[in-house]
């Protein structure tokens, strides 16, 4: 089944978001894959290591800030499963500015301006093995939800 990596933000975390966007994440019907003390990372972050997740924004004015910012506090790193889960969990999110994003999404709901919006979600099915792998290296446990046939078909 598809999986999509997604990182709760330094200011997420320091605005106790946490439990409010994971759960939105688990009552829409997707699997955590990683449970707190392995498969839900709460993690400081080196600028080596941002620099690899957004190597993609490296020519991007903003990226010396985007560094700063994400290095500045914790961050949570998870996993989340679930058939169409990235492209589903990137509705959830919003898009990248938050004054662009609809106001029933996280960044909509959490967040004002882009340079500290909250959380981040593979946008690809490609980048999240990326992320996940860069994450999570050692890989992530394989479990059933006994909820899974009323989930799905
Ligand atoms: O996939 P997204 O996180 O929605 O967006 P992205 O991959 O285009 O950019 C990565 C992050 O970089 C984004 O979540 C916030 C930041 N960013 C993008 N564009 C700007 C920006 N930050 C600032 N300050 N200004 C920007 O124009």
């Amino acid at each position: 089944m598809e999986q999509t990596f997604i990182m709760i933000k330094p200011d997420g975390v320091q605005r106790g978001l946490v439990g409010e966007i994971t759960s939105t994440f688990e009552k829409k019907g997707f699997y955590l894959k990683v449970m707190v003390a392995i498969r839900m990372k709460l993690i400081s972050v080196d600028r080596p290591f941002v620099e690899k997740h957004y190597e993609e924004s490296s020519a991007k004015p903003f990226f010396e800030g985007l560094l700063k910012y994400i290095t500045s506090g914790p961050v949570v790193g998870m996993v989340w499963e679930g058939n169409n889960v990235v492209a589903t969990n990137r509705k959830i999110i919003g898009a990248s500015n938050p004054s662009a994003s609809d106001p029933c999404t996280l960044r909509g709901s959490f967040a004002v301006e882009i340079g500290r919006n909250v959380i981040h979600g593979s946008d690809s099915v490609e980048s999240a093995k990326k992320e996940i792998a860069l994450w999570f290296p050692d890989g992530t446990v394989n479990w059933q939800s006994s909820l899974r046939p009323w989930i799905y078909e």
